[in-house]
Order: structure tokens, then sequence, then C-alpha cells
């Protein structure tokens, strides 16, 4: 693998931001993973607006913070390549969903979803995985890898296992447990993206995960609440800001269980579609896109007029009970 010692180039964040981060103090782990990975991707002339890290429901992590938060692990060098590491802890803790709904989610690194790990194609992967979620658990990986790695196995509580394995191939990928009843523990929260990079990096963007969730409060098999990043409604009360005229780059993935399929729509736009992450040209056009349980994808946009903007499933019931976000678009 040729080496490219660019990559991730240092992200342009300016004063402001920093001092904004530095000031709001949410105390949640959250702010300090993401300022932990503000080395992240995108370069030159991506701006990102100031960020407001308010955790109004004193969960463990705060959505807004997820968005951009990129887990590159850390880098060894060995044997000639480059090994990147990770660490992962499955836990129970309860997330406060609304007012009213607390529930008790399994997760991994106190998040739901778990950490967006970030990884570029040929690089080697080292997932160091301890499960102090009061049962068994595993991670299960997309993508190419050997049987022996692929995550099928129970861990006991207490337990670690490591999975390693070279990246393969690029596009965006994800991770869960894959424990029985599979239903329950991805719906209860252990799931995460997997974003293998390709070779010659992607252009220039405001880059932002997306990952759809959905809850079963009861356990009857259905959801009574669905979310972007974990908590329903978040983003409908706090809207995304972004820049008019500049490239987003969203990575979308459904970990819906038990709906069979749903819908990604944006407002008074349209976005190119990457299916599945693996190809560096556009795919199709259009402002809705359909995915099943696990599907993904990368989609791009850039709003020409600014103000506030919808996104949503468009089941609209699964939007009506969490799954629902606005953009705010500034003027450049
Ligand atoms: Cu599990």
């Amino acid at each position: 693998m040729p080496n490219f010692p660019q990559w991730p180039p240092a992200k342009l964040w300016n004063r402001r931001q920093f001092i904004k981060w530095g000031l709001v103090g949410t105390g949640t782990v959250g702010a300090a993973i993401a300022l932990r990975h503000l080395t992240s991707q995108s370069a030159q002339s991506v701006k990102i607006p100031p960020i407001e890290a308010v955790n109004a429901s004193n969960n463990s992590f705060d959505p807004m913070l997820l968005l951009r938060d990129f887990d590159y692990g850390t880098i060894k060098q060995e044997k000639g390549r480059t090994v990147r590491e990770f660490q992962v802890t499955a836990n129970s803790s309860t997330l406060q969903l609304n007012a009213a709904v607390a529930f008790v989610s399994w997760n991994l690194n106190n998040r739901v979803p778990g950490p967006t790990f970030r990884v570029k194609e040929g690089d080697r992967v080292r997932v160091i995985f301890r499960n102090e979620g009061g049962r068994s658990h595993s991670l299960h990986f997309h993508g190419i890898h050997p049987a022996a790695m692929d995550g099928v196995q129970p861990i006991r509580n207490g337990k670690e296992a490591i999975y390693e394995f070279d990246a393969e191939p690029y596009g965006v990928h994800l991770y869960h447990c894959h424990v029985e009843p599979v239903t329950r523990h991805i719906s209860k929260g252990l799931y995460g993206m997997f974003i293998v990079d390709p070779p010659q990096a992607r252009p220039a963007a405001d880059e932002m995960v997306m990952v759809m969730g959905g809850y079963d409060i009861n356990n009857d098999r259905q959801n009574e609440l669905y979310a972007f990043n974990g908590l329903p409604n978040y983003y409908r009360d706090r809207p995304i800001p972004i820049y008019q005229n500049q490239l987003v780059r969203l990575y979308v993935l459904n970990m819906i269980e038990f709906d069979p399929v749903v819908t990604f729509h944006i407002h008074a736009n349209l976005f190119q579609v990457y299916r599945t992450g693996r190809t560096l040209t556009p795919d199709e056009e259009t402002d809705v896109i359909t995915m099943g349980t696990a599907e993904r994808h990368i989609l791009e946009f850039s709003y020409p007029y600014p103000g506030k903007y919808m996104f949503h499933p468009h089941q609209d019931d699964i939007a009506a009970s969490g799954c629902m976000g606005h953009f705010q678009v500034i003027p450049s």
C-alpha cells in the first residue's frame, strides 16, 4: 500500500469554534470525544459552522457532536503497514429518549450509535472489544474478512475479543452485535458505522454521519420511537447548521429493526447517491432513497438558498415518531 501522509488532513476550525466548545462545557463524554477527533477528514476550504453542544436531556452523548465525530483509531506501524487500533466497550445504560421515556440501552462506548470507525482501504484494522454489558455480545463487521473475524461468536460478559482484518473494500459499512436474538441486540443500540475511505480521498465537504434507529419500548416487536443518531426529535428541535452552497456529504445508515424498509428524504433539494459508498461517481440523483435494514449510502448535496429545511423518512408515521430533523442553511 502506498502511504498517504496527508490523510486525514487537519480540518480548519476557527478560534471561535474552539472557544465555543470549550466554554459550553456540556459535561458529557461526547464533547471530549469530539474534540479528540478534530483532526478529521475533509480539507482545504471546508468551513464547519459553530456548534452549540447542548446536552438538553442529560444523556451521556450529544447527537450534535456525534454528527461529525470520526474515530480514526490509534495509528501504529507494524511490519511496514498501517494498523489502526480501536477500543470499544459494550455497556448497558439508560437513555432519556424524551421527557417521558427512559430506555435501557445496550450500547458501545456509552453512545447510540456506537463510534464511527474510519479507516483507509488497505489499512489493517484492529478492534479491541471489551464486554461490560452484563450479557453476551459480539461485534460483527460488514465488508470482506476471514470467517474467524466475522464476529458471530458470543463474547461473554467480562471478556475481551480482538477483531483484526484488512479494510476492504472502500465504502460505507457498519458493525453490530450478532448475538441472538439479533433484532433485540441491535434495537437496544449495539451498532455503528464503519467507513472505509478510498485510496484517493473524496473531494472536500462538510461530512456527517446519520444513523437511523428504532426503539421497541414495550417489547412488542414494534418500534414506538425512532431517532437519527440516538435521540428522538433531537435535530427537529436543534437544527443542524450548514453553510449555503457548501457541499455536504452525508453518510446515512438504516439500523431500524422490525420495519422492513424506510426512506430518507430532504426538503427543497435533491442529492447525489453513491450506493453503499462503493463508487466515486454518483449512481443517481433523487430526493428520496429507500433503504432496508443495514443499507447505507453516501448522499451529497448543497443548498442554494438559506433557511430551515426538514429531512425525514417519507414513512410519515416514522417521522412523526422521532425520525425528524432540520438543516439550518446559513448564508455564506
Ligand atoms: Cu449483543
